[in-house]
């Protein structure tokens, strides 16, 4: 695959002396703006209790002070997640200690089966963001390292991944798949391919992009919401744009714009039409996407909640300004409903189906992308209205905690490694001045990882 020359220019460092100057608003303080330096506060606070009672596993259990490992041996989810959100915030001390760590403990070598799409988004996506933030290539050998032991997954009859792979042996399993495990590759792979000159991690990942694709229903224009790898045989016909089918339809876009992939971009094109002729409906004056059958193009399900909330910045990412803008004004109907978003409601009936909150970014993604693009105050004002209902109910004296249920506020003991990679630098980044990131030098992948879009030969 083509390198591409042209440096990129990432001034994080003025970031530390740009934003925390003298301004600070108190937590709680509701007609204050919330300032950068506050969300770096509370990033601390969690860092902090990762630090004390979770040091070297994947994650702090940030009610019950316990650690949290995925698998028999830690990958330092958090660590490697939060590296590059400590870069951006210039967190120079936290930085240090977490650089420290991951060179010094993270490896692969172990005989256990991991979940392919987790590992890239989060592990592979954070090592060579934080290679290109940092300029280390130790962070750059240990993703290689790691790609060449899951590059196995693609090696089904189809092409598209199996969902687990063992690191040491290379085994696979797991052959019913969706959109999501099967096309969220070609951001990482890609750019490991540019970094390291080798096309094969590039080729595999878009294959299985391509094998999904041309499997759509050819009247509708749909993919499905499950797939036999082997078969390459749809298991479900249901599809909407939330979880298990969410992130494919973003690498189609972004995929199609960092590496300028003209048959990515025709992909993205024809997605984007079906699910805007399918799945889009008006309720009340406000627009939706639900869930549609794939063969009939009908909406079968009526449901969004805040893993679809990724899809305003999605549109808005594509051009559609419009369609993102009146999305973003669901989402947050969607936030109100108890003062927090639920994981799941009816949008017919507006009512909450599953009341978890998980400490998701998505809709604060959405607000800073729409802001971005528009330079309109109200995303800011809607994101400081999300943040201190997020303080205001998810924080702990060592983190941050999910909710169990929106309505009560009962919290989950979990703190997941995406809200230090992504919720966390989405508030940060929206809250900040425009200039001090170059937003459009880079992609972010779909766990908030900045990509470049041009790097060095
Ligand atoms: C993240 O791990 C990724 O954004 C993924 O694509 C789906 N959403 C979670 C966080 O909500």
């Amino acid at each position: 695959m083509k390198k591409l020359t042209l440096g990129l220019l990432f001034s994080m460092a003025l970031f530390a002396g740009a934003c925390s100057a003298n301004r600070s608003a108190s937590i709680g303080s509701a007609d204050l703006p919330v300032f950068p330096d506050e969300v770096r506060a509370e990033f601390r606070h969690a860092w902090g209790g990762y630090k004390k009672y979770a040091w070297g596993h994947d994650a702090l259990r940030p009610i019950s002070r316990r650690p949290k490992d995925w698998y028999r041996h830690s990958l330092l989810m958090t660590p490697v997640d939060a590296y590059d959100t400590m870069v951006i915030m210039g967190l120079t001390a936290e930085r240090a200690e977490a650089k420290d760590l991951i060179l010094s403990r993270l490896s692969f070598d172990y005989d256990m089966s991991v979940q392919h799409f987790e590992v890239s988004i989060r592990i592979l996506g954070g090592l060579l963001s934080a290679h290109q933030l940092d300029g280390d290539p130790r962070f750059l050998a240990l993703a290689k390292d790691l790609a060449d032991r899951m590059l196995p997954v693609f090696n089904s009859p189809t092409g598209m991944p199996y969902r687990y792979v063992n690191l040491r042996t290379g085994k696979t399993s797991g052959n019913l798949s969706g959109p999501a495990e099967v096309g969220t590759y070609i951001l990482e792979y890609g750019t490991l391919s540019r970094l390291t000159g080798n096309p094969v991690y590039y080729e595999k990942a878009k294959r299985a992009m391509v094998e999904l694709h041309k499997r759509r229903n050819p009247d509708t224009g749909l993919v499905g919401g499950g797939i036999d790898v082997d078969t390459g045989r749809w298991t479900s016909a249901v599809v909407g744009v939330g979880g298990g089918v969410d992130s494919y339809f973003e690498y189609l876009l972004k995929g199609a714009l960092l590496f300028n992939d003209p048959d990515l971009k025709q992909m993205w094109a024809e997605t984007i039409a079906a699910l805007n002729a399918h799945l889009a409906e008006e309720v009340n004056g406000r627009l939706w996407y639900g869930r549609a059958d794939m063969n009939t193009g009908k909406i079968t399900q009526p449901v969004f909640g805040s893993l679809d909330a990724f899809f305003p910045a999605l549109l808005a990412l594509g051009g559609d300004r419009d369609r993102a803008a009146r999305l973003q004004q669901s989402c947050l109907a969607m936030w109100n409903l108890h003062g927090i978003e639920p994981e799941l409601i009816d949008y017919r009936r507006m009512t909450a189906l599953v009341t978890v909150y998980p400490l998701r970014p998505e809709i604060v993604e959405s607000a800073y992308y729409l802001y971005h693009y528009t330079g309109n105050e109200e995303y800011r004002r809607m994101g400081e209205r999300f943040w201190r209902d997020l303080v205001r109910r998810c924080r702990t004296s060592v983190g941050y905690s999910g909710l169990i249920d929106v309505r009560t506020g009962f919290k989950s003991d979990d703190m997941e490694s995406f809200f230090f990679a992504e919720t966390l630098k989405y508030y940060f980044l929206l809250f900040s001045p425009p200039e001090a990131f170059d937003f459009e030098g880079v992609i972010f992948n779909t766990e908030a990882h900045p990509l470049q879009l041009t790097i060095d030969e």
